[in-house]
């Protein structure tokens, strides 16, 4: 008989072992909204590429996110993954056709990318265990040309928030052009939501002192605060 659930890959953290990295948030968030059967298997990045090289088309690497739907297919990537749940389950609606999600997706990038040296620090430090640890410091340096703590004593502190409070700045903005939100859409909850709730719920697994520093740079804790509280009946699963 076919498995009727989704298997969901996600990356374990330190114990007590919860979800923690924004991209697998997303798809953790739309199995919770779309209340789809599911059950997680935690993979340490070393064992990704093991585990997933037969399954999909060949890559340089492989990532989480990746599903197993109930029929085998498997599917990769957060935003793809997404549309594939959209398509096979389509109520309730992520509202995939909204103007916020690009939006969203943009400032996404344009958060993350200057506050490298906030998060891959943080990530190493204080969420992988040490089944990861060597592999995330190997490739991330090999990727700034820098050691973790070259980066972090480089290009982390104050200066790395300054430069994602413009983008942090634009999505509070977006969060109050309708009404009282506490959605981008005022009321209507979509993709757009669960993708800025994954980034804060990141934010907020490598502890306060980033959380805090992210809404301060925001300009206005509240409207992301008001977001989270209304995704929690599908942000309280994050450690099965
Ligand atoms: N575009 C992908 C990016 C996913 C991604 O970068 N995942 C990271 C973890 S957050 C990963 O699995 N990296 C594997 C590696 O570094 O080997 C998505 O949105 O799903």
């Amino acid at each position: 008989m076919a498995n009727q659930e989704i298997v969901l890959f996600d990356l374990p953290s330190r114990p007590p072992n919860k979800s923690w990295s924004y991209n697998p948030w997303k798809t953790r968030l739309v199995l919770n909204y779309k209340n789809l059967p599911y059950k997680t298997e935690w993979v340490e990045y070393p064992d990704i590429k093991g585990k997933f090289q037969d399954h999909l088309p060949k890559a340089d690497v492989y990532t989480i996110p990746t599903i197993i739907l109930p029929d085998g297919t498997w599917v990769t990537d957060s935003w793809t993954i997404a549309e594939t749940l959209e398509k096979e389950y389509p109520e309730p609606t992520l509202h995939l056709d909204s103007p916020y999600l690009s939006q969203v997706k943009q400032l996404l990038a344009e958060v993350l990318t200057p506050l490298k040296g906030i998060y891959a620090p943080k990530v190493h430090d204080v969420l992988l265990n040490d089944a990861s640890k060597e592999y995330f410091r190997t490739t991330r340096e090999k990727a700034f040309g820098a050691t973790l703590e070259e980066v972090a004593e480089k290009e982390g502190g104050e200066e790395a928030w300054k430069a994602a409070q413009p983008a942090l700045e634009k999505a509070t903005a977006l969060l109050k052009e309708n009404g009282d939100g506490p959605f981008f859409e005022g009321k209507t909850l979509g993709f757009a939501d669960l993708a800025w709730a994954s980034l804060l719920i990141f934010f907020q697994r490598m502890g306060d002192d980033v959380y805090q520093a992210a809404l301060k740079h925001s300009g206005d804790a509240s409207v992301h605060e008001k977001l989270l509280e209304a995704v929690k009946p599908w942000s309280e699963r994050s450690d099965h």
